[in-house]
């Protein structure tokens, strides 16, 4: 019998077999919290075929391992992802430090969501994950807090691209306690059935599908709970160019780059770029967070 030279080319196979059965069946994303999310966006035609294992994990953008696309499947190899422990704190009654392994044992479930990044690409990806709110509901938030921050790790030691002031390590993210808790908010453990690749974020990064990419940090260490709106990395680098809110909008276009069409990776060089969608397809279940809001001004 003839054998796969890799792995990841029999699980992708079973994987895509095993998807179009659930969409069949008409399961949603995690019968649990979000019995409302279709696994794949049904108003959002955009939203199809997962993109490759080989895509997914050495194309990427991951600037503690170099400004190359290639740099993190490339460098993170070694990277160091135990002993690891995730600390909530900030505006809580009591702060909490959880052992990685901890963290890992809360269920996972197969979410299919989209990347949508900033320089005008996009990604369907299969990840492995459970909303956020499983997490930050084993705190009590005080009510003066507004924002949850996210800081990835710093070690410059590991993380060659930290020794460079490209951005103002360690990478701080952020949202607002209500973009937090929203269910589609997630914290990614795998993808593809698997455990997190280092370049994609190992051992734990969050995934807001609704939001440019460069939102979803990657090898988190720390949940702050604040007062006051984070000072992400971004934000921080170029307040012009990159907004707190950061919401997918073909309508508000980057300085730099258009935002109304993406490309689609994996397609050929040769495939039309295809229409990018208002929150990314997720309006139906985000839109609310934002009504009354001006996005060209919150963006
Ligand atoms: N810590 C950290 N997180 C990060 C980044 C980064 O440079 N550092 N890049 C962001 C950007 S710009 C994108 S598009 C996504 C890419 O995720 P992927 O490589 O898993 O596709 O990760 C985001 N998270
Ligand atoms: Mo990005």
């Amino acid at each position: 019998m003839k054998k796969f030279k890799h792995s990841e080319i029999t699980s992708e196979k079973i994987y895509n077999k095993r998807r179009s059965f659930i969409k069949s069946m008409g399961y949603g994303l995690g019968a649990l919290t979000l019995n409302s999310v279709p696994l794949v966006n049904a108003n959002a035609s955009n939203l199809n075929k997962p993109t490759s294992y080989k895509d997914i994990t050495t194309y990427n953008n991951y600037y503690e391992f170099g400004t190359g696309k290639g740099d993190p499947h490339r460098r993170a190899k070694n990277f160091p992802t135990k002993p690891w422990s995730v600390k909530i704190e900030g505006e809580i009654e009591k702060s909490l430090e959880l052992p990685v392994e901890e963290v890992l044992a809360i269920k996972s479930e197969e979410r299919i969501l989209k990347l949508r990044c900033v320089e005008g690409w996009s990604m369907i990806i299969p990840w492995l994950g459970f909303s956020l709110s499983e997490l930050l509901n084993k705190v009590k938030i005080k009510p003066n807090a507004k924002f949850v921050e996210f800081e990835t790790v710093y070690n410059p030691e590991e993380m060659v691209g930290q020794r460079y002031p490209v951005l103002n390590w360690p990478y701080i993210e952020g949202l607002r306690i209500d973009e937090a808790m929203h269910p589609l908010t997630t914290v990614v453990t795998g993808l593809y059935g698997k455990p997190l690749p280092n370049q994609n974020g190992a051992p734990l990064r969050i995934f807001i599908p609704w939001k440019y990419g460069f939102k979803s940090a990657k090898a988190i260490v720390k949940i702050k709970l604040t007062e006051k709106m984070p000072n992400t990395a971004w934000k921080n680098a170029s307040p012009r160019e990159y907004g707190f809110y950061s919401n997918v909008n073909p309508e508000v276009d980057h300085p730099r780059w258009s935002q109304a069409t993406e490309r689609v990776i994996g397609e050929s060089i040769l495939a039309p770029r295809i229409k990018t969608l208002m929150f990314n397809g997720y309006g139906d279940e985000v839109a609310h967070l934002y009504s009354g809001m001006d996005l060209k001004k919150n963006y």
